[in-house]
């Protein structure tokens, strides 16, 4: 790099800090779910999402926020800064549910994610929660709640309508399973939308021999008057080159308003063959898009 571009980057640079330079916090959000420990006991677990960072333009009065990857759990120095700041042992958080204030958490033991929980939610299995430090997040009436009856009709008819755009056999349509669906409010207009993952078994031919095919699906639904639609459709599709039978799998953590525009944005799990990381979803006037990716962990 030449001395002028350099300095040119630089000057670039701390124009951009000048400009951003009325952070007035930074914020971390964590998903909340169940497992069991070594002893076969239930624990919960917290895991950073996202950094979340807000603050003033130096010439506007609308606020800004910028989401950022917290450090990958392990030994180094940005992960022991991390978890000596969120993670100290008495540490308590607001737990978020339905996209409002349900309750708290306290970490149990210094640099650990184990946590207790205090709410009367029930987390386990695909019902995950958020929690987080931030003050001012959380303030909506919370919404979130198992699917009536009529509403899982909608779910399998829209999910099967899905399927049966990317070719799966009709026979095969049958036999939809719903992992999870969830009732939620994410526009406050006391009118709920739908928050679903289904699942769907094919058999191919590959490389010779017959293979089950897991397809999941993952879709948001919005009602409009009578009619239901789905606003957001995530169904990954099986490439024979790769041998990966295992498809991406995608469930709801939770709903929540991150940037004050009254709409939620939509925040879920992303899981891969042991590997899983976050999404954030925001509702634009085109349709929902993924605003965030990343946080999460695993491997053997
Ligand atoms: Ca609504
Ligand atoms: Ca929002």
């Amino acid at each position: 790099m030449t001395q002028s571009l350099t300095r040119s980057v630089l000057v670039f640079v701390a124009l951009l800090a000048a400009s951003q330079s009325t952070i007035a916090q930074t914020e971390v959000l964590f998903s909340v779910s169940r497992y069991f420990n070594e002893q076969g006991n239930t624990s919960y677990a917290l895991e950073p999402i996202v950094v979340l960072d807000r603050g003033l333009h130096a010439w506007s009065a609308k606020p800004w926020l910028a989401l950022s990857e917290p450090p990958v759990f392990g030994d180094d120095e940005p992960y022991q800064h991390f978890a000596k700041k969120y993670l100290a042992q008495g540490k308590s958080y607001q737990l978020i549910f339905g996209g409002g204030k349900s309750g708290s958490l306290t970490i149990k033991q210094e640099l650990e994610n184990e946590v207790r929980l205090q709410t009367d939610i029930k987390v386990g299995g695909y019902v995950y929660a958020l929690a987080s430090d931030a003050k001012t997040l959380g303030q909506a009436e919370t919404v979130r709640r198992a699917p009536t009856d009529s509403e899982k009709s909608v779910g399998l008819k829209l999910a099967r309508e899905a399927y049966r755009k990317q070719g799966i056999a009709e026979t095969a349509l049958e036999q939809i399973k719903i992992l999870n669906l969830t009732a939620v409010d994410i526009d406050g207009d006391q009118s709920v939308e739908l928050i679903g993952s289904f699942s769907i078994q094919s058999v191919t031919t590959s490389f010779g021999s017959a293979q089950i095919i897991e397809h999941p699906l993952f879709m948001i639904m919005e009602p409009k008057g009578e009619e239901w639609s789905a606003a957001f459709v995530s169904l990954p599709q099986y490439q024979q080159r790769y041998f990966d039978y295992r498809l991406p799998k995608q469930y709801l953590v939770d709903y929540l308003d991150l940037d004050g525009d009254d709409i939620a944005e939509i925040i879920t799990k992303v899981d891969h063959d042991h590997l899983w990381h976050y999404k954030i979803y925001r509702r634009l006037e085109e349709g929902w898009a993924v605003i965030y990716s990343g946080g999460g962990g695993g491997g053997c």
